[in-house]
């Protein structure tokens, strides 16, 4: 098989200056005889397609997978809510670990349980430290992973947390302001984590429009993530 270096794309990146756009797939959110229409309607720019949820029914990561390789060549993430999400139809795996909150089931337990699938697994798999940021409602990820989201005016506390997660040998720091946030991570918090790491970027939740979208690019994002924005797939 030929090894696909996925996590190069991103340190390419930020050498060539080229910033990464995301589209986020919630499975629980979409019909899979959508898939093909779904991917001629996203921005051409897009560079990859995340798929994961904070919760999915088993064995729908797989469908809709492998549906997406049908229709596109891009690269495709596993974006997982849980260990059970995983499936080795995609190309790679955010190994998430969420940083922001004292969960120990979300920093170390679920990623053990992964473990025995990933053995054997093809899928290029990125260490992520996962932080969540305040962004103006209860997400999903609280809800689910029981934990809170850091304030955005503790900025010193998002820097320290990011960083330590890149000491920790974390290969990428995902800012998370939760789906559908009413506010996204803010400019500000963006450039000062920027200022501390030297791993790639990626900033997400809450943000819809093309201005907040350069305004984190901006700020020093290397890769956007937008979910809800492209979820227009009535029945
Ligand atoms: C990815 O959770 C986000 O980081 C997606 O958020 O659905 O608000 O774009 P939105």
């Amino acid at each position: 098989m030929i090894k696909k270096n996925l996590y190069q794309t991103f340190t390419e990146a930020i050498t060539l200056k080229k910033k990464l756009l995301a589209i986020l797939v919630d499975p629980d959110k979409f019909r899979i005889e959508q898939a093909a229409e779904f991917l001629r309607s996203i921005p051409l720019e897009t560079t990859h397609i995340f798929v994961g949820g904070s919760t999915v029914p088993n064995g729908l990561m797989e469908v809709l997978v492998d549906a997406f390789k049908l229709c596109t060549s891009r690269p495709i993430l596993i974006f997982p809510g849980d260990s059970s999400q995983i499936t080795d139809a995609a190309d790679g795996l955010l190994f998430l670990s969420l940083l922001s909150g004292r969960n120990p089931e979300y920093l170390i337990g679920q990623q053990v349980q992964a473990v025995s699938n990933l053995r054997t697994t093809s899928l290029e798999v990125i260490s992520t430290g996962y932080l969540l940021i305040d962004g103006g409602i209860e997400s999903a990820v609280a809800q689910v992973t029981k934990t809170s989201a850091i304030p955005q005016d503790n900025v010193q506390q998002i820097v320290d947390t990011a960083k330590a997660g890149m000491l920790l040998g974390m290969k990428l720091i995902y800012l998370e302001a939760g789906s559908g946030a009413t506010t996204p991570v803010a400019a500000e918090i963006i450039s000062e984590v920027k200022k501390e790491i030297n791993v790639p970027l990626i900033v997400g939740g809450g943000i819809r429009s093309e201005t907040q979208k350069q305004v984190a690019y901006e700020a020093g994002a290397d890769m956007v993530v937008m979910g809800t924005a492209f979820e227009r797939f009535d029945p």
